[in-house]
């Protein structure tokens, strides 16, 4: 009678930590992003300028910003991507991460991804 009560006491604690821990970290994962998002929005209208790349395909493959936009491509394949130019380039993305460059000089910046140099996209820069 006594060790299935233990086991119990043991069970419902850890049910709590385990709900605590996702209620934190829920409300941390809400919050976050709103102290992070004002100060990025300021200068740069953030999806706008941003490459989703999935199926093995950036999109849009064409993208035209203005001298000083930040660019983030987000990997929404299953598989690691990367992007490669003679300007600049990624590590590897995997899939939910995302890669983030500021273009500072206006011009046509060709790339592909580091991986599958097949896939290609552009960004314009004016
Ligand atoms: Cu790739």
């Amino acid at each position: 009678m006594k060790k299935p009560m233990v086991a119990l006491i043991v069970v419902i604690l850890l049910a709590a930590g385990v709900g605590a821990y996702f209620l934190l970290g829920s409300s941390y994962k809400q919050k976050s992003p709103e102290v992070k998002l004002p100060s990025e929005q300021t200068n740069v209208p953030k999806e706008k300028n941003t490459i989703s790349i999935k199926d093995f395909v950036f999109n849009p493959d064409t993208l035209t910003v203005k001298v000083g936009d930040i660019v983030t491509w987000r990997n929404d394949d299953g598989v690691v991507h990367s992007i490669k130019s003679t300007d600049f380039s990624s590590p590897n993305i995997k899939n939910g991460d995302t890669f983030k460059f500021q273009f500072v000089k206006a011009g046509t910046y060709e790339y592909n991804c580091g991986i599958h140099p097949y896939m290609k996209g552009k960004v314009v820069v004016e």
